[in-house]
């Protein structure tokens, strides 16, 4: 029996062992040298060079696209502005970087790589070359700005029923999508997967859902901070539709709406928000925090939703139909002009234990606030001011709150 689990194992080692030079063989890596928007002279032939003889980041990428298998386009420090204008082409000729097959693309460090859109056009579009086909697009270590002129993603356009984008160590920052049904710092519609991990979306303006919108499919967040970002619409920091949803160690801070869901807006989506801290947000109309609406399949546990403001009612949160869950959160310090300080029920909010609200008045009086065990509420637990830590910001609890150990305890904290 021994002898036959080792044969196996030594076949498929073998197989494996295939497999890796076969993807070896593929992937090529073009390591670009010039920080000029220039073409490739030849495209197609495995050699990333202008007619300069340089290798630039349009001319790197034009390659990939034309070469079967997983590339790397590795990028030096510096500023690459994107000059060869021209909307609504995608070979990546002129315009926006379009991404046609598996590739990553890492720069020196966020501080130290940007790619600036030149409000001209949106960074980076996601797509395959044939519809639909799987393709895995990484972008890290590097900053995308100033994308712009475009009605869906000012940083990135995603699509692809079979595409998943992976973003780490990356800055998405100061883009301009049209404010008239314009979409998203980063756009989404109907991919198979996105993932931030340690991302910054802040300073992105549009129509609706300011720094990401995010349309089906399935949507990671975990480190990251969207701040400071605009919409016209629905969902200043986020917007997420119809998909499932993952946010873990995240903070959606300082974000604005003209609408409702100032910090983030949810509509028909399942998952969890997890150790976030949604703060310092303002809708003009509901939800000064977070918007959720057919969201009762998501679980809020161990969040924050503090000094948010809203025009219209629920500064915090505004619960609408079904309903919400909530474990071993804290909302509080929230401001309305209208009804519900910290909380507004349209539909009911579900406590499953250990949360903290500082006003849910307006939720018990319609019936529609179920309390868990170790439930503070209406009382002040005592939240400080938004400050700025490890990357992303909090709002630490006062000395002496109410709501410090009353959690009910966070696993990994
Ligand atoms: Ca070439
Ligand atoms: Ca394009």
């Amino acid at each position: 029996m021994r002898i036959s689990i080792r044969l196996l194992t030594a076949a498929t080692g073998a197989l494996i062992a295939c497999l890796l030079l076969d993807r070896g063989a593929q992937a090529d890596t073009y390591p670009v040298n010039d920080t000029a928007d220039l073409p490739d002279a030849l495209i197609g032939n495995g050699v990333c060079a202008t007619a300069a003889g340089t290798c630039s980041l349009r001319a790197a990428i034009q390659e990939a696209n034309a070469h079967a298998g997983p590339d790397t386009v590795s990028l030096p420090a510096g500023t690459f502005v994107l000059t060869r204008t021209g909307a609504s082409e995608n070979s990546a000729f002129t315009g926006d970087l379009d991404l046609r097959d598996t590739i990553t693309v890492a720069g020196a460090g966020r501080d130290l790589t940007l790619i600036d859109g030149n409000l001209s056009d949106r960074v980076f579009e996601i797509f395959p070359a044939v519809t639909n086909a799987p393709m895995t697009a990484t972008l890290s270590a590097l900053t995308l700005c100033r994308g712009g002129n475009v009605s869906t993603g000012c940083g990135m356009d995603v699509r692809g029923t079979q595409t998943r984008m992976f973003v780490s160590q990356v800055d998405i920052r100061d883009g301009a999508c049209q404010t008239s049904f314009g979409y998203g710092g980063i756009y989404f519609n109907n991919a198979y997967l996105l993932s931030l991990d340690d991302v910054v979306i802040d300073n992105n303006a549009g129509w609706s859902g300011g720094g990401l919108y995010h349309n089906g499919g399935r949507l990671f967040i975990s480190g990251t901070l969207i701040s400071n970002n605009s919409a016209q619409a629905n969902g200043g920091g986020g917007a997420a539709q119809s998909a499932f949803v993952s946010v873990n160690k995240s903070a959606f801070a300082g974000n604005r709406s003209a609408g409702s869901g100032g910090g983030l807006y949810l509509y028909n989506v399942s998952g969890g928000i997890t150790s976030t801290t949604i703060a310092g947000n303002y809708a003009g109309l509901s939800g000064g925090g977070l918007y959720a609406y057919y969201a009762s399949s998501v679980q809020f546990s161990w969040d924050t939703l503090a000094r948010n403001r809203s025009g219209g009612t629920g500064g915090g949160a505004f619960v609408d139909y079904p309903g919400m869950n909530v474990r071993g959160t804290l909302i509080d310090a929230n401001t309305a002009a209208g009804a519900g300080q910290d909380a507004y029920r349209s539909g009911s909010l579900n406590s499953q234990g250990n949360s903290l609200i500082g006003d849910v008045t307006q939720c018990v009086a319609s019936y529609e606030y179920s309390a868990g065990a170790g439930d503070i509420v209406n009382v002040r637990p005592g939240v400080g001011a938004l400050i700025p830590m490890a990357g992303t910001q909090v709002v630490p609890l006062v000395h002496g709150s109410r709501a410090i150990d009353a959690g009910g305890g966070v696993p990994g904290h």
